[in-house]
């Protein structure tokens, strides 16, 4: 666990938090009648900073709730789980810098009209980034508050014009052992690929990210381009992303293909099924000490839970 103490921080960063700490208040002050004012001055203020303009377009203030304090930079760039890089948390910060995350495409094909192999800055600059504060649960009991910056899957979706024999979307991380030096050892089958059913990927909480804390995405977190499913585990949010594809069938995705009994396909945040080896019913933020109460879908269960209905959830896990 990496949580490093105020003095050990660097000033650069204590001063980017606290900006954004000033305008959560803000923003949370303003909910109701005065929210697009408020969008409209964190506009302004990233601007302001010049700091990681490429992905930045709107900003929104979304999902967010009193309990809820941004995780620090420090914590969420330093505390990964990204297997290419090596199984331990502070691998990805320290080994993550080989990986290039230019030139790079994004392949959008299989049950589509209109395939297309977009470039990272292409996608960048026709789908604006909007930031969204979001919670990511992992299923090893922690959590972060994360301010990512990003675009609904939706909107590159429609763009390749899905048909209506797609069923679900298979997304495939890169492949390239000189870049990712974790793929030059068998720990998991690579590339690593995850799945979401076509619901859940057309819902507008799924975002394709390509920043965070108005920069653009540390290659720990996922560069250039990676997913952020907030209801889900963290494991369906992958990162990396070189392939989108539209299927027909459930894809393999690669933890529930290691071990099913522990990552099902579904993977929503469900307090009352625990993982074999640990509860689910709690879970600590990094930066604090307390253990909290998971909340079903991560919290997100009025905008998601709909999507489910019918479904028997302790057993589709
Ligand atoms: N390609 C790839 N994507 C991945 C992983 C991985 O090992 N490889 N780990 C997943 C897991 S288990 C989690 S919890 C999140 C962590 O994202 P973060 O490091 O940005 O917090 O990334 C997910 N995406
Ligand atoms: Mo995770």
């Amino acid at each position: 666990m990496l949580i490093k103490r105020p003095d050990d921080i660097k000033s650069s960063e204590i001063t980017d938090e606290r900006l954004y700490y000033d305008r959560r208040k803000f923003i949370l002050a303003a909910t109701g009648v005065g929210a697009l004012a408020a969008v409209g001055a964190s506009v302004s203020w990233l601007r302001a900073t010049g700091e990681g303009v490429d992905p930045v377009g709107l900003s929104t203030p979304f999902a967010e709730d009193e309990e809820d304090v941004l995780t620090s930079y420090e914590s969420i760039t330093g505390y990964n789980n990204f297997y290419e890089f090596g199984t331990d948390k502070l691998d990805p910060s320290k080994h993550a810098h080989t990986l290039k995350p230019r030139p790079w495409t994004v392949a959008v094909e299989g049950e589509v009209n209109k395939p297309q192999l977009f470039d990272i800055d292409d996608i960048i600059k026709s789908f604006p980034s909007e930031e969204r504060v979001y919670r990511l649960r992992c299923v090893e009991a922690w959590s972060m508050v994360i301010p990512w910056l990003g675009f609904p899957l939706k909107d590159l979706l429609d763009r390749v014009e899905p048909t209506s024999r797609a069923k679900f979307v298979e997304f495939t991380t890169l492949y390239d052992p000189e870049q990712m030096r974790g793929q030059k050892r068998a720990i998991l089958p690579w590339p690593y690929v995850e799945g979401l059913r076509m619901d859940e990927a057309m819902h507008p909480l799924t975002l394709l990210s390509v920043g965070l804390y108005g920069k653009m995405l540390p290659n720990q977190n996922g560069a250039p381009i990676r997913l952020v499913v907030p209801w889900k585990y963290g494991f369906k949010s992958i990162k990396s992303i070189v392939r989108i594809r539209l299927v027909r069938e459930e894809p393999a995705a690669t933890w529930n293909v290691v071990a099913p009994g522990e990552y099902g396909f579904y993977a929503n945040v469900n307090p009352n099924v625990d993982h074999p080896r640990w509860s689910q019913k709690r879970e600590r933020r990094i930066g604090e000490f307390r253990k909290r109460p998971t909340l079903a879908f991560n919290g997100y269960g009025d905008e998601v839970a709909h999507l489910y209905e019918g479904m028997d959830l302790t057993k589709l896990y």
